[in-house]
């Protein structure tokens, strides 16, 4: 039997959390966190720079104003923007051969080959969005700041990741502490541009939407320890597939090096680790493959309680609602 969400909730008294049923209620989802915002957090590098402040608001700006199905609008970068993005490039780009997946790096010779990425170009986030859309269906659409997991989770669920579009402030190019256009467009997109791992990302999504805070919070924790400090084995190594990683040079040498402790991944283990948004992680999980991690996701998303199941359908970007039986 279908019937939408609010139904269930009537007629059966179970409470639950609203969530998108199409891809454009993704514009309802823009809840952000101000936990490390540069108007906020004192440690934020940008926090006594008025300049940097309100150059962030400006580009924040585009992702209020944007509605799903627009294209993105352009930002043109300074130079000295380019600059910082220029440093984090050419440091990273040579650790890549050494100490990223083999995913990550054949999307990242098509993004330097046919996206504008480059040591002294910040791609433009609606080239990268096309880009995603013909190898795994993946959009990407401007975001203010960090958003709140379930917002996040929940676009995921729609192949659309949720991306900022300002830059770290310059004092600072190794590190910033909000995800910022160089840890998007490093970290996490080339790794969209992978099947398997697109898929793992919807499922995580899925699982999350109209689930208990609490879920939230485990999914929150199992999508910190793959999508964004996951390790995985290839030929008999050890590689990076985590954005997080991929997108510090710092924490991508300590990842891989002999000083923290690594375990095989288990989501039931990983969903519920404590972890480090401060400082490096002391512990790693490491996958066998994406298609070993999204088979034991769906194992354990299979454990989840919800009263309903839901089921997305590509040919309308939608979710469907299912009973229970
Ligand atoms: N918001 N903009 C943005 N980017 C992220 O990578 C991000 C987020 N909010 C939450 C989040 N990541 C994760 O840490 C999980 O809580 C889902
Ligand atoms: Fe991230």
């Amino acid at each position: 039997i279908k019937r939408n969400a609010e139904d269930v909730k009537t007629t059966k008294e179970v409470k639950f959390h609203w969530f998108p049923k199409r891809i454009a209620d993704l514009d309802k989802c823009h809840h952000l966190v101000t936990k490390f915002d540069p108007d906020l957090d004192q440690d934020h590098p940008g926090y006594t720079d008025p300049a940097y402040r309100q150059r962030r608001k400006m580009i924040g700006d585009i992702a209020f104003r944007y509605r799903h199905g627009q294209t993105i609008p352009r930002v043109e970068y300074t130079e000295e923007e380019i600059g910082t993005w220029r440093e984090v490039y050419s440091t990273l780009r040579d650790l890549y051969t050494t100490h990223a997946c083999s995913e990550y790096l054949e999307a990242f010779r098509l993004l330097e080959r046919h996206c504008g990425y480059s040591p002294d170009n910040i791609p433009q986030l609606e080239d990268v969005s096309r880009f995603l859309k013909e190898r795994t269906g993946f959009l990407l659409r401007p975001v203010a700041g960090l958003l709140s997991a379930r917002d996040f989770l929940a676009s995921l669920a729609f192949r659309v990741f949720q991306c900022t579009q300002y830059i770290r402030h310059a004092s600072s190019p190794m590190h910033s502490p909000e995800p910022d256009c160089v840890h998007e467009l490093l970290g996490h997109v080339p790794m969209l541009a992978d099947r398997t791992f697109a898929q793992f990302s919807q499922n995580l999504g899925l699982a999350s939407l109209g689930a208990s805070d609490e879920d939230i919070e485990k999914l929150s924790t199992l999508y910190w320890f793959t999508v964004e400090y996951g390790l995985c084995k290839q030929n008999g190594e050890v590689r990076a597939y985590g954005a997080g990683l991929l997108s510090s040079y710092g924490e991508l040498v300590h990842s891989l090096s002999d000083e923290p402790e690594t375990r095989e991944f288990e989501p039931e283990a990983a969903a519920v680790q404590p972890y480090q948004d401060q400082t490096y992680q002391p512990v790693y999980f490491i996958s066998q493959s994406f298609s070993d991690a999204k088979e034991k996701f769906r194992a354990y998303v299979a454990g989840i309680k919800r009263p309903f199941s839901v089921r997305f359908d590509p040919y309308t970007s939608s979710i469907e609602v299912l009973d229970n039986p």
